[in-house]
Formats: structure tokens, C-alpha cells, sequence
């Protein structure tokens, strides 16, 4: 073999080389890109997303979620579709899935893996940490169930309407039934005053909730907003 032949086989398996290395490695440019939850965690997604090729080699890899001494932890079951080319990835709980229209999560997370806040709690916030490709940070999370976190790639939030995205594509927009009632002490958003709403009021006593809630939530106690809609209540009087 000559010099010339040696040195065209030597770059030919350089070559080769790279792009094995590059492919075993391909995951860390993508990027957390929106984070929702709704106000007790059962409707929960991280939204992933990158504009590079070659980041479908996830399988094994992790994102965390902690807050103060929690710490939740997702592992991803399998590598993403090979083309990763300005796709998102949906990784979305079983109540989201259920959900009418909803986009099929390319991947099924636990309930409460996102923490939220509350006023009482670590200054610092709460992260999420997809380990070796990025990590974000929040002080707040809406639990409105109908606006979520969105981050530039910089990992700065605006909180704005959700648009949980799948691999393929699909999308859609999750709007609660009481969005647009001014129900107060409706804590969980579903319209109506109940003992849904105490729970979540003894859940968060003293973190979210206080004694002016308590007094809130007697005042509203039993009001069924899809059922009277024209409790001067429901209309915010
Ligand atoms: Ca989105
Ligand atoms: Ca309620």
C-alpha cells in the first residue's frame, strides 16, 4: 500500500471514528424549553427541545427535579427518533395523557415530579437539571393549569399560555373548565369550593396558605360555579 492509500484508509477511519463518538454521545444540546404543572401535580410535563441533528442517544440519561431536600429523579427508557432536528420531546404524567386532545407523551413521568414553590420555602427555588445537556431554575411555577413556564436558551422565564409539544409535532393547549371564573378560594381551579380545596389549603397551611385563605375559603364554602353560574360569587361581586 502505498503512502497516498495509507493516508486516504487512516482518514476514512478517523472518520468513521468521529461520528461513532459523536453519535454514543449525542444528547446534550437539548434544551428544557417549558415546564407546566397543575396546581396538585397530576397534570405535570417537561417539554424538551433542540435544533441539532444527532441527540437521540438519551437512553439511560436522567433529569432531576429538586427543591430544598427533595429530590425527584426521571430516567429516560430508550433513545428519541433518530432525526432530533428542531424537535421537541414531551415528557408528560399519566393525567396529561388522559386528557382530551392531548399530544401523546414521547415518555410518561410520575406525579409531583416538578415541585412548586411556595412562599415559605427555600429563596432559591426549584431546579430541574436534564444532567449533561441543561438546567434551569424557578422562584414560581403557575398553577393556574393554564398558563406554564417557558425558557429562553439562556434559561430566562416568562410564564405565558402552554404549548405542550411532542416529538411528532403535535400540540395543543390545556384550558381548565373555571379559567375565566373569579371564584375565590377555588384553590385547585375546578370551579367549585369544596373539600378539594380544604385539602389543599391544609397541604400548603403556612407555606402557600394562611389564615386569610381559611376565612376565603369559609366565605366561598359549597359555591358550584358550573352549577350557578350567577352566584354573585362566581362573578368576582
Ligand atoms: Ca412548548
Ligand atoms: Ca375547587
Amino acid at each position: 500500500m502505498n503512502l497516498f492509500k495509507s493516508m486516504k484508509v487512516y482518514l476514512c477511519c478517523l472518520f468513521v471514528m468521529c461520528i461513532s463518538i459523536n453519535s454514543a454521545d449525542g444528547f446534550q444540546n437539548w434544551e428544557i424549553q417549558e415546564l407546566y404543572t397543575n396546581v396538585d401535580g397530576s397534570i405535570q410535563y417537561v417539554e424538551l427541545y433542540t435544533s441539532f441533528s444527532v441527540q437521540a442517544f438519551i437512553n439511560g440519561k436522567s433529569i432531576n427535579s429538586s427543591y430544598e431536600s427533595g429530590l425527584n429523579n426521571f430516567t429516560f427508557s430508550g433513545n428519541a427518533p433518530f432525526n432530533t432536528i428542531n424537535r421537541h420531546l414531551l415528557i408528560a404524567t399519566q393525567g396529561f395523557a388522559d386528557l382530551d386532545g392531548a399530544p401523546v407523551p414521547d415518555y410518561i413521568l410520575a406525579d409531583d415530579f416538578l415541585f412548586i414553590p411556595t412562599e415559605s420555602g427555600d429563596p432559591n427555588g426549584a431546579s430541574v437539571d436534564f444532567l449533561g445537556a441543561d438546567m434551569v431554575s424557578y422562584l414560581e411555577i403557575p398553577v393556574d393549569g393554564f398558563n406554564s413556564l417557558h425558557f429562553d436558551i439562556a434559561g430566562n422565564s416568562t410564564e405565558s399560555v402552554n404549548t405542550p409539544t411532542n416529538y411528532n409535532g403535535d400540540t395543543f393547549t390545556i384550558i381548565p373548565a373555571c379559567l375565566f371564573t373569579a371564584l375565590a378560594g377555588d384553590f385547585n381551579n375546578d370551579c367549585m369550593v369544596d373539600i378539594l380545596d380544604y385539602e389543599l389549603l391544609v397541604d400548603g397551611w403556612l407555606g402557600t396558605y394562611y389564615m386569610d385563605d381559611f376565612g376565603i375559603l369559609s366565605n366561598s364554602w359549597l359555591v358550584d360555579c358550573l352549577a350557578t353560574p350567577e352566584d354573585p360569587l362566581c362573578l368576582g361581586m
